[in-house]
């Protein structure tokens, strides 16, 4: 049996959606497909005025005491609830407003409408939970359900980016100013997900009922006493682990610390682990490779030095490897998402995935770190070795959310278009002085 449709309207007085259907069909089944397609269609289709209003709002940065108090005996499901339907859909439009600034033949990838297309999804499935009451077990519940679907469908969201990024470099070729446009526009959409995802994280495991087991202190992922230390003998086994299938032999680690509040005591902070071995994973990763590579002759590795710092500010940890180093030039493509994006290689199973260089590692542990207002660094020696070091603060009152907002200077940054340079270009002759000596 086939179905006609006649006629199908939607028409948007203010925030009101109307919908008339004309609809001679008889089987119930397709029917009820069809109301719910054209009812979906009809609310994405109301996704744009429901961004403009949400993207007014700026998003509101909570510090570590907050997601604690979230997560503490007094926790309130209820205001947790209310508080993250509106504040992700006020993060989720702030960012999508940038996705629309994006370089035209960039935005128009396949891959990035895929990823916008995740985006106006779930910021609708937030929506919904406008209307409904707090008071209602069954709708938290649902919400926590809706949370969690929304978290993964958003899971390959930097690997699809990445894959846009290729798409354009395949056809446009890259160029310092999209270089630059990718680079700040990326930096502050990672940074957006980064802070997304810990709010998710934060509410579906501090309101699932049920305590870690691996770590029973832990509030969602924060980790109140987080050893420093142990995190970065956990990253290095790891890595080492890596290091030693592909290479046959790793670097041993010299692990300091400096307790200048309390000697002899083990450095902890209120943080997020897992963000910290994420950067530092990624670190030792790059120690190593460049320590083996510059290296070939001997198995007699420079070990990897760590140092682990604290005082009444800041908490630094310096990750030095006798690695040969990095020539100054190339040390900002190390954290540029066009420069380091190479389409992944085809590996078969004589091949192994190379220990690092490939994809967004570098970058986004800088975006770990700046989350909650620290900072990655490398330093070079060429010749000699790379520091690489993350200073985070040491007050869990200085750790607040640093959030990219929408507004008049976001969008700036985005016309920016390359004017003619101020700077001279070096000449690659010297220069004949001949030419000015004065004719006698
Ligand atoms: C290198 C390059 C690099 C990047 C990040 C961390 C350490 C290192 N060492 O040679």
């Amino acid at each position: 049996m086939t179905c006609i449709i006649n006629t199908v309207a939607v028409e948007k007085p203010g925030s009101l959606h109307l919908i008339y259907l004309l609809y001679l069909g008889f089987d119930p089944v397709i029917e009820m497909k069809f109301v719910r397609f054209i009812m979906k269609n009809a609310s994405l289709a109301s996704a744009p005025q429901h961004i403009e209003h949400f993207s007014k709002f700026s998003p509101s940065p909570l510090s570590m005491k907050q997601f604690l108090d979230f997560g503490s005996t007094n926790a309130c499901e209820k205001t947790s609830f209310v508080f993250l339907r509106q504040e992700l859909p006020v993060r989720l439009s702030n960012i999508m407003k940038e996705i629309n600034l994006l370089p035209k033949r960039l935005l128009a990838t396949p891959s990035v409408q895929m990823v916008q297309s995740w985006y106006v999804q779930s910021l609708m499935e937030i929506l919904e939970f406008l209307e409904k009451s707090p008071d209602d077990q069954s709708i938290l519940e649902e919400f926590v359900n809706a949370l969690v679907n929304i978290r993964n469908r958003h899971n390959d969201v930097v690997p699809t980016m990445a894959q846009g990024v290729i798409e354009y470099k395949e056809v446009f070729g890259q160029d310092p100013v999209t270089n630059q446009n990718i680079q700040y526009f990326l930096d502050r959409f990672y940074l957006s997900r980064i802070s997304i995802r810990m709010l998710i994280n934060q509410h579906t495991l501090v309101f699932d009922g049920a305590t870690n087991p691996v770590h029973p202190n832990t509030i969602g992922s924060i980790d109140p006493h987080c050893q420093v230390a142990e995190v970065v003998k956990d990253a290095y086994e790891s890595a080492k682990m890596r290091c030693d299938q592909y290479y046959l032999s790793s670097p041993d680690l010299v692990l300091q610390e400096l307790n200048t509040n309390n000697r002899n005591q083990p450095i902890n902070i209120v943080y997020v682990p897992s963000h910290l071995y994420h950067m530092l994973f990624e670190l030792f990763k790059n120690a190593m490779r460049a320590t083996i590579e510059n290296h070939k002759e001997g198995c007699n590795f420079p070990p990897i030095q760590v140092m682990v710092g604290i005082g009444g500010e800041d908490l630094t940890i310096k990750m030095s490897d006798r690695g040969g180093g990095v020539p100054f030039r190339k040390m900002e493509n190390l954290f540029s998402y066009m420069y380091s994006t190479a389409p992944k290689p085809q590996m078969d199973d004589k091949q192994r995935a190379p220990l690092a260089g490939f994809g967004y590692g570098l970058p986004i542990s800088r975006l770990y770190a700046k989350y909650f207002q620290g900072d990655l660094q490398l330093y070079s020696m060429e010749g000699h070795g790379t520091d690489a070091v993350i200073h985070l603060k040491a007050l869990s009152t200085d750790s607040v959310e640093r959030l990219p907002v929408f507004n008049k200077t976001a969008r700036r940054n985005y016309e920016v278009t390359q004017g003619a340079d101020d700077w001279c270009v070096p000449s690659r002759e010297p220069l004949d002085l001949a030419v000015f000596r004065l004719a006698k």
